[in-house]
């Protein structure tokens, strides 16, 4: 059985690459909405019919594992999923959240992402659970999705907007830095830079393939096989610059991709 990972687009790709990198032997199924993204600006309602229904595919195709790889889904949705799914579900706001308490020294964490998962407060929620003494600070980065999406990832303008989101004020407070959405990772040399080298940037992306090779571990779930794994990818539309924003994501070749149609 898969991994069943899924997103609003193309986004959860970075999840996909830190699977493969860190669980070589096992199938992923992926899912991208990609005919529906963005949810960002979507409302709670919305974002919670797409993500049962995409819930839905991947159970009809008997995965082992749910991945909520989308941050914004993460944020309004993950508790709903967990409540009904007959399988283990991991996010990526827990396996961030996580992996900032762990990491922090001076307690101050920053959190970037998107409007709605700053605006949920979220990450706040999932790292005041686990260490109620830590002081979160956020920070919602708009410009950054459709820079990434751009490829700008190291262009003077994408520089300049991390200088103005990452404002002394802001970095001064922190010692950690959580990427609160998936297309961060793409960013992390020149966040790194910007944020000066001793702020310690948590990847979700690295965090829950870790938690997830616990997970796997522990519930005697991992795949025993050690020959080639197969990667499915399932999309709701292939837009114009769909395979060379994928491969840049993913780090690799696409390979097949199937597009569903609701
Ligand atoms: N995948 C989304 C996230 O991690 O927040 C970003 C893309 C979007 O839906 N705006």
């Amino acid at each position: 059985h898969a991994i069943g990972v899924f997103d609003s687009g193309v986004g959860g790709l970075t999840v996909v690459r830190a699977l493969m990198d860190r669980l070589p032997f096992e199938h992923i199924t992926y899912f991208g909405d990609t005919a529906r993204v963005p949810y960002g600006v979507k409302s709670v309602a919305t974002i919670e019919h797409f993500t049962q229904q995409i819930v839905d595919f991947l159970l009809q195709r008997q995965v082992k594992l749910l991945i909520i790889a989308c941050n914004t889904m993460a944020a309004v949705a993950a508790d709903r999923v967990r409540a009904n799914a007959p399988v283990p579900v991991l996010d990526v706001i827990e396996a961030g959240g996580a992996n900032a308490v762990a990491l922090t020294r001076s307690g101050g964490i920053g959190v970037i992402g998107t409007p709605t998962t700053i605006n949920s407060n979220a990450y706040a929620r999932a790292i005041h659970q686990l260490n109620p003494d830590c002081r979160v600070y956020s920070q919602a980065c708009p410009l950054f999705v459709p820079l990434v999406e751009e490829g700008w990832l190291e262009h003077p303008v994408t520089r300049l907007t991390a200088q103005e989101y990452l404002k002394p004020v802001f970095v001064e407070r922190i010692d950690t830095l959580v990427l609160g959405c998936t297309h961060y990772p793409l960013l992390k040399p020149l966040l790194q830079e910007v944020a000066g080298s001793r702020m310690q940037l948590v990847d979700s992306a690295i965090s829950i393939a870790d938690q997830a090779a616990v997970l796997l571990q522990q519930q005697g779930l991992a795949n025993p096989s050690r020959t080639r794994p197969v990667y499915r990818y399932h999309v709701t539309d292939v837009p114009v610059r769909f395979q060379t924003i994928g491969e840049r994501f993913l780090g690799r070749s696409l390979g097949q991709v199937e597009l569903v149609q609701w």
